[in-house]
């Protein structure tokens, strides 16, 4: 099994901290840079973004939530608490990191757009977003408990990313 990635995409991140800490039998791949023309993605399916899963059976999956939930199955219900309640507030945090995650990686694009064509009204949606997500993450911070899930990896990666 490969999982596509490039170490600049924060997407791509959250996959790859799972499978190094949850010691997961995949063979990570850099495609970078992905604007090459020859890049192996390409042939593999549409749209040729990162993070990207081709299975043993052959399947190749993108969209990092559907890569995890497969590779939650690969590693035995591990990345997500089986307790409901736990699970439930590990999904909270995991949504208020992929919305950081986002919120960052547009405002990201869009400073560095010609200065002519930027949005300052996006820009400034974008920041306002990102400082309640900084806000509501430190509010839940407390409830993570120390054991390794998807709550804390993700959180780790857009963190990370904002760095
Ligand atoms: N919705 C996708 C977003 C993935 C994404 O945008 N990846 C970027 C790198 S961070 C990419 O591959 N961009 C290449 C391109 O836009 O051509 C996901 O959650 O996996």
């Amino acid at each position: 099994m490969k999982l596509f990635y490039t170490p600049n995409s924060p997407y791509a991140r959250r996959t790859v901290l799972a499978v190094r800490e949850f010691d997961l039998p995949v063979e990570l791949v850099d495609v970078s840079p992905l604007a090459a023309p020859d890049n192996i993605l390409r042939d593999l399916g549409p749209g040729g973004k990162v993070p990207a899963l081709q299975t043993d059976e052959g399947a190749f999956i993108c969209e990092t939530l559907l890569i995890l939930n497969y590779l939650d199955g690969l590693s035995g219900a591990r990345l997500y608490p089986g307790n409901a309640e736990m699970r439930a507030v590990v999904m909270q945090v995991e949504g208020i990191a992929a919305l950081l995650m986002d919120s960052l990686f547009v405002r990201s694009h869009e400073n560095r757009r010609d200065s002519s064509e930027q949005s300052p009204s996006l820009i400034e949606k974008e920041t306002e977003r990102a400082a309640q997500c900084y806000d509501a993450l430190e509010d839940v911070v407390e409830r993570f408990g120390r054991v390794m899930h998807m709550g804390s990896i993700s959180t780790v990666a857009a963190l990370g990313y904002a760095d």
